[in-house]
């Protein structure tokens, strides 16, 4: 026919691949297996896995969109392909709904997992179905409670009171990066501090061999690797103590700057120091200014933007290495708990934040590095000077640049035993307590006579109890009357089970090895998971660049420590797509409305002319979302997929808009029609043959380096090429190649038209067509024409003309007619490909 019915061909080529298990990885060699061993080359593909929320969205779309054709891609050039799919289904918002709308979130999530399982099998995608998991599930976070305490028997995993951020709306304590500007990432709620019982996972055992390993990952984009730097945060520097002048105690200080001690002018203690808690017991004062920097924000930023605050202690310390000089000692906003010692000694002329607190406290400010001509003591303005120079007014260390005063006041630190060199990491140990009902429990139990004990291998899985009531805020498990009531597995009275879950991040942090090898009585395989890690090419949204990837890094890390698992890192490749962003409207009253609520610039409900607002993100509070449901029902799987590849780089926003759908539908019935007609003309046609074989290359190599949008446009060349051509064979060859060549990306017209065209087999079974080298060379050479040697003019011409040909061209060239001015050539040279060369 002439026309394309994708609601048709989709479900009808969806059936067949899942009836045929076309996308059903083979499965790999277990350990202990007498198999011989596979040598398939392997593709492990795998896009981020979803969060049931309960819709796909447009961003999923793109996501799935592009992992599909390198997992088809993959296929198609000899691999056998992984590229599973499953559900990050812990997590808050089940809760939430349970807590809105009273449904177990158990129903709701599982429900939401149906709807969206369909809405994604619509889009026609290559998955291994038969893999799929859910991360809510004891097949699956039974596994993780097993691996948990593989980690606590290693001594990856502790126990310690710790403060955290705690949101009162949600009632559960928030990791640092949940916080945005000092309120609930989800709630919005201004945040306090709380001290509980966490549970915590060294990973920053793990902290050097997390930095180095970044080195190794050149299929990773750059911003991702610093941005992972940057989150593991190494310094290096001096941990120095400084003695209370009273001889009764010491403060520890770490500084980047040793160089500048001698520009030191006081030392300031972070709220929570041991020393500002005991200061504080019996003076009120204090106690309050303590109060009022806990209520400040924790962030780099906010602490940066803060005004600095601080408590004059009334203590002095004496400097290191001038006893005689004393240092009031303060408490300060801008000086944390939890990184290096939580002190630090102030040095103002060299460091900004140091400076502000000294101005405001009229603290000397004594300049000790010096870039020029000034080198007065007394340090003048408002702007520390934190650049390279020479250091001055710090006696032996005169002259000296800043790395060799470094170095020399560490020597001297660590002779003299008030110091030592220290590499310190930003970087925290990753707690992973959650006090939520909808994780993963924490297999742990605490008896009140035998203490805190690893619930028994045989126990496993700890399942969540289903009876649970969101009436009033907090973890259900808490309160729950039967579930947290366990003998001691020791001695066997009354004890208790843990209530607080795993962070979900535990959950997505070993996934794609479940993925890779699912047994039913262990985690994985190690056998035949490594057989597939590490993963070949993952793709996501780069919103995961610090933490799921860096928590991911540790965990694979921590499986290789504990010896389970012998892979240096989880993701090879790494590619993080763009944003899918639409137009934002507004009606008269400043009201957002919804694409569907607008016809040509007016609000159909009301008739006025709409305001357009920026191109953003697709978000609910803009209004802005189109759902691709309705989207796939209209214009098929293939459209969608097409547009989702063809409009902008992957890592760069794409619109999505109407007439953007319009023309990839039209596109998709323009090949179509090209499907369909074939001429059964017997003639080459070298213009067709060299367009074709350019795009097999093309296409390949675009695919290849994630570069969809390129990869489009060289089928379009095609396809223009195609429609122009008259009959010939080479066209009816050409036709039928493109089917191969779309099957990554328009999979079920690749199929119909495959089909049609008489093709044996599935076309997703078809392996990627090559491309002939000869047909791919240039045929065309820009000869020099010359006279008496100088070059005269240029002529493009087609590959191996004859001397006759070229010397009657080179001839015939204006500029050389004009240059003889009539003068009659003596001799005519002519080297073929290169030049021509006129001797007058
Ligand atoms: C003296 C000094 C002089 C400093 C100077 C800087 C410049 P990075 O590089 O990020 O590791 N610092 C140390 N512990 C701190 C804490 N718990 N809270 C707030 N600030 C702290 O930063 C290390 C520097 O940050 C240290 O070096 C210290 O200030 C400060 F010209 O010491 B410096
Ligand atoms: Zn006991």
């Amino acid at each position: 026919s002439s026309r394309f019915n994708p609601l048709k061909a989709d479900a009808r080529w969806q059936a067949v691949w899942e009836e045929n298990d076309t996308f059903v990885a083979p499965a790999g060699i277990a350990s202990g297996a007498s198999s011989p061993s596979d040598n398939a080359k392997r593709a492990y593909v795998l896009e981020m896995f979803p969060y049931p929320s309960g819709r796909i969205h447009m961003g999923h779309v793109r996501n799935y969109a592009m992992g599909d054709v390198v997992a088809r891609y993959k296929r198609m050039t000899g691999h056998s392909v992984l590229h599973p799919m499953g559900w990050d289904s812990f997590g808050m918002p089940a809760e939430n709904a349970a807590m809105e709308k009273g449904v177990h979130p158990g129903d709701w999530t599982r429900a939401n997992i149906a709807a969206m399982r369909t809405q994604l099998k619509r889009l026609g995608l290559a998955i291994d179905w038969s893999r799929e998991l859910s991360t809510c599930e004891p097949e699956y976070y039974g596994h993780e409670q097993a691996l948990f305490l593989d980690l606590y028997k290693a001594g990856l995993v502790y126990r310690r009171e710790s403060s955290v951020n705690w949101d009162p709306v949600d009632m559960t304590v928030l990791a640092n990066e949940q916080v945005i500007d000092g309120r609930g990432w989800r709630s919005g709620a201004l945040v306090e501090k709380r001290k509980l019982n966490q549970w915590f996972l060294r990973i920053t055992d793990f902290a050097e061999e997390l930095l180095e390993g970044l080195d190794t990952l050149d299929l990773w984009p750059e911003k991702v690797r610093l941005m992972q730097e940057n989150w593991i945060g190494k310094s290096q520097g001096l941990r120095a103590s400084f003695a209370l002048s009273d001889e009764s105690d010491n403060i520890d200080v770490f500084t980047t700057r040793p160089d500048t001690i001698f520009g030191a002018s006081f030392v300031a203690i972070a709220a929570d120091h041991p020393l500002a808690t005991q200061l504080a017991e019996n003076r009120y004062a204090l106690q309050q200014f303590i109060e009022e920097c806990r209520r400040g924000g924790t962030t780099a930023v906010e602490i940066e933007t803060a005004e600095k605050l601080g408590f004059d202690t009334g203590l002095t310390v004496i400097h290191p290495l001038e006893p005689e000089q004393r240092l009031p000692v303060f408490v300060a906003n801008f000086v944390l708990m939890d990184y290096g010692t939580g002190a630090v000694m102030g040095v103002p002329a060299h460091d900004q934040r140091d400076l502000e607190f000294a101005r405001k406290y009229d603290i000397p400010v004594r300049r000790v590095v010096a870039d020029g001509e000034i080198i007065d003591p007394v340090f003048k303005g408002n702007e520390a000077f934190n650049g390279a120079g020479q250091l001055v007014n710090s006696r032996f260390l005169d002259g000296m640049n800043i790395t060799d005063a470094k170095a020399e006041i560490i020597t001297r630190a660590e002779r003299q035993g008030w110091g030592e060199g220290q590499t310190q990491y930003r970087l925290r140990d990753w707690g992973v307590s959650r006090q939520r009902y909808w994780g993963t429990p924490i297999p742990i139990i605490h008896c009140g006579f035998c203490g805190v004990l690893p619930v028994p291998r045989a126990q496993l899985p700890v399942i969540l109890p289903e009876d649970v009531s969101f009436d009033i805020p907090g973890n259900p498990l808490d309160r729950h009357p039967t579930w947290k009531n366990v003998p001691c597995p020791n001695c066997k009275e009354p004890a208790r089970r843990e209530t607080d879950t795993l962070d979900t991040f535990v959950d997505s942090s070993w996934y794609f090895i479940r993925f890779a090898s699912q047994p039913k009585d262990q985690p994985f395989d190690r056998a035949e998971a490594e057989q597939w890690l590490p993963v070949g090419q993952y793709i996501g949204g780069v919103e995961h660049a610090i933490l799921h990837l860096l928590y991911a890094r540790f965990w694979t890390r921590a499986l290789k420590h504990i010896g389970r698992l012998d892979v240096a890192e989880p993701f090879a490749g790494l590619f993080t797509q763009g944003m899918v962003t639409h137009e934002t409207y507004k009606d008269a009253s400043g009201k957002w409305l919804a694409p569907d609520e607008v016809r040509d610039g007016k609000s159909i409900a009301s008739g006025d002319p709409i305001t357009l607002g920026r191109i953003e993100k697709m978000s609910k509070s803009k209004k802005n979302t189109v759902d691709p449901g309705p989207i796939l029902d209209g214009y098929g799987a293939d459209a969608v997929r097409w547009f989702m590849l063809s409009d902008s780089p992957p890592e760069r926003d794409l619109e999505w808009s109407e007439s953007g759908i319009e023309g990839t539908w039209r596109f998709v019935q323009r090949l179509w029609r090209l499907f369909d007609s074939p001429g059964g003309n017997a003639g080459v046609d070298k213009v067709v043959d060299r367009a074709l074989h350019r795009a097999i290359a093309g296409v390949a190599t675009e695919i290849d380096a994630l570069h969809f949008n390129k990869a489009v446009a060289k089928i379009h060349e095609l396809a223009n090429v195609l429609e122009k051509a008259a009959p010939s064979a080479s066209r009816d060859a050409a036709i039928t190649t493109l089917t191969r060549l779309i099957a990554p990306m328009l999979p079920h017209l690749a199929e119909e038209a495959w089909e049609n065209l008489g093709g044996k087999g599935l076309i997703a079974d078809q392996l990627w067509p090559d491309a002939d080298p000869a047909l791919l060379i240039d045929d065309e050479v820009t000869i020099a024409i010359q006279i008496n040697g100088k070059l005269r003019d240029t002529l493009t011409v087609d590959k191996g003309s004859t001397r006759e040909t070229l010397e009657a061209l080179a001839l015939a060239s204006d500029k050389v007619i004009k240059s003889l001015s009539g003068a009659v050539p003596k001799k005519v040279i002519v080297v073929p490909d290169r030049l021509v060369n006129i001797v007058a």
